[in-house]
């Protein structure tokens, strides 16, 4: 592993996520985005403002199963998972 990419706030942004995936050398794969010798780290806000949030996440998640990504919840994952849970 030759290093990380950091990568914050992508905000339902797919294009732009893709095309900087793109740019940084990750390739997909068989559906998925892998770099040859570094790792995404995304540190949270996958969700909110942009018009592609579920590629989003279909991104993130698969890279995260296949190794090639790490995530950190952001503030927006955290107050879409309290605004869909159950105050007792
Ligand atoms: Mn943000």
């Amino acid at each position: 592993m030759d290093g990380y990419d950091i990568i914050g706030d992508v905000h339902g942004c797919a294009t732009q996520l893709e095309a900087l995936l793109d740019k940084l050398g990750y390739r997909a794969a068989a559906g998925e985005y892998r770099h040859p010798s570094r790792q995404a780290i995304f540190v949270g806000d996958l969700i909110d403002r942009g018009d592609g949030q579920l590629r989003v996440l279909e991104i993130v998640k698969s890279m995260v199963e296949a190794g090639s990504a790490k995530i950190v919840m952001g503030n927006h994952e955290f107050n879409a998972l309290a605004y869909h849970t159950e105050w007792p």
